[in-house]
């Protein structure tokens, strides 16, 4: 088993976090300490302050003066030092990703994915940093020219949750970056070690490009933190990961003072199986999506719509799945499900299994919380299947922790309904093999969500494309495609070559 004290040493940290770190100097906080503790064993991995309202000042003040700096680089040299920053991550990855497992509680294997994440959005922004493109078009006017180009905004503000307390941020750090943004990012307090860890493999990058202090800073603390970035005017762009209580306050707050946000929230994800899907696919699927990080990923699979003709024998391959997961810590390669972040996610999953047999929903497997040795930190739950209606209040509401709701349909079109019939519009798939019924879950008749897979469950989606969802879960996107776009500012020019001033609109205005 892991040594996590050298690998503490390793990444760099003590056994008190600081509060702050402009990348290159990192800054110690003051006042009450606060316990980082593993849900894999209950063991204390750090203390850490949070930062206060002056070394919030100071920080951003690093982050805006970085940017000045920043922005004269010409976008691929920017992209030359993300290239270095990929290759630091490359070699720090089976550490890193060892730390996100012991720290946030998912499998080793989706610790070091996460950290495959961070490392592909690096290769994605290296080639972005070439291809940050803007159109020309055709003035109306003789000798004019007219084209757009794209500025950076300058300091964006990063708040990202636990459950990927890395990869969210390189998704957008990395982007921000080769857009020639500064970054001021608000980790997770329940994840502050793993924040601190990726400042530690960025100094070596930062000091070997002789570049200034505050291009990635990181600022520890709770909520107050955050709300001080959303109302923060320096902060053009928040972009923000994590429940829809939250993202409707941060999304308030800029909104309020009429800067950017892009927001990631929760998702209510399903996965319609017709008559003509295949079952043994189907099972990986779900299985995967439901119970991977323990069912806290905001694309956990949360709902399967299943055929009323095949909807029995669905519910018994999943039982019976279920029966063969092994539930412990997940740094032994051996276990399928890690524990839940802490005791309020397993009273979450408590109260939602409660919730549910309330409103009538019966519980097929599952509903126990795990005691002995092994599950010393009190995380660990048993995955649970359950049978429901779509209206249930509980079925509605996203509950992070495996917690998966059988649901059955007769038509399709009853079946995207269903899908559809939620306030989140994060992720959703369909599995089936015949074209017109995956075709009309792809068209704009289908699923209303910023994700939709055909025989391909709910979670695991590539970089490559753009990550987001709709409705409560918020409409931003982050990652690929082009959501480069929200980091950086459109500006269209007009330039005039010739030696008369035509208006446009055809207005004369001769005086
Ligand atoms: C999240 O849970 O906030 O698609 C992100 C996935 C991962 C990202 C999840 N690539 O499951």
């Amino acid at each position: 088993m892991t040594d996590i004290q050298s690998l503490l040493q390793r990444l760099g940290l003590d056994r008190v976090l600081p509060a702050a770190s402009t990348g290159l100097i990192a800054y110690p906080g003051q006042g009450a300490l606060h316990q980082d503790h593993s849900p894999v064993d209950g063991a204390l991995i750090a203390e850490f302050h949070y930062a206060d309202a002056a070394l919030y000042e100071r920080s951003l003040a690093a982050c805006q003066e970085a940017f000045l700096a920043w922005r004269q680089w010409p976008a691929p040299k920017r992209g030359e030092v993300v290239r270095q920053i990929g290759e630091a991550l490359r070699a720090a990855k089976q550490d890193l990703g060892t730390l996100v497992s012991y720290e946030m509680g998912k499998s080793l294997q989706e610790g070091l994915g996460e950290v495959q994440e961070m490392i592909d959005i690096c290769d994605f922004a290296v080639g972005l940093s070439r291809q940050l493109y803007g159109l020309t078009m055709h003035s109306e006017r003789p000798e004019h020219r007219m084209y757009e180009q794209w500025h950076p905004l300058g300091v964006v503000g990063i708040i990202s949750a636990f459950n990927f307390p890395v990869a969210v941020w390189s998704w957008n750090a990395m982007i921000a970056a080769v857009c020639g943004n500064a970054c001021l990012w608000k980790p997770s307090e329940k994840t502050p070690a793993t924040a601190m860890a990726i400042q530690h493999i960025l100094k070596e990058v930062l000091q070997r490009n002789a570049l200034p202090e505050g291009l990635f800073a990181v600022i520890q603390g709770s909520r107050e933190v955050g709300e001080w970035m959303a109302q923060d005017e320096r902060l053009p762009l928040i972009s923000a990961t994590g429940s829809t209580r939250m993202g409707k306050a941060v999304g308030q707050a800029v909104g309020a003072r009429l800067g950017k946000s892009i927001l990631e929230l929760g998702g209510n994800n399903a996965i319609i199986v017709t008559p003509h899907a295949n079952l043994d696919m189907l099972l990986r699927g779900a299985v995967f999506g439901a119970v991977g990080t323990a069912g806290q990923r905001c694309t956990s699979t949360r709902r399967l719509i299943v055929h009323e003709s095949l909807y029995e024998e669905v519910k018994a391959k999943m039982v019976k799945a279920y029966a063969q997961l092994r539930i412990g810590n997940p740094l032994d390669e051996a276990n399928h499900v890690g524990p839940l972040i802490d005791q309020d996610a397993v009273t979450a999953y408590t109260q939602a299994l409660q919730n549910l047999q309330k409103e009538g929903g019966r519980i097929l497997c599952g509903n126990r919380v795990l005691e002995g040795p092994e599950y010393s930190s009190r995380c660990y739950v048993e995955p649970s299947i359950c049978e429901a209606e779509n209206h249930f209040q509980i079925v509605q509401s996203e509950t992070f922790a495996p917690i998966l709701y059988l649901l059955k349909y007769k038509s399709l079109d009853e079946a995207i309904a269903l899908q559809n019939g939620v306030k989140q519009g994060l992720s959703s798939a369909i599995f089936t093999s015949d074209m017109r019924e995956a075709e009309r879950f792809l068209s704009a008749q289908g699923s209303d969500c910023g994700i939709a897979n055909v025989n391909i469950g709910t979670s695991g989606a590539e970089i490559g494309g753009a990550f987001g969802g709709e409705k409560e879960t918020g409409g931003g996107r982050e990652s690929g495609s082009d959501s480069w776009k929200a980091y950086m500012r459109r500006q269209t020019n007009t330039l005039n070559f010739g030696s008369s001033l035509p208006l446009a609109q055809g207005i004369s205005f001769d005086f």
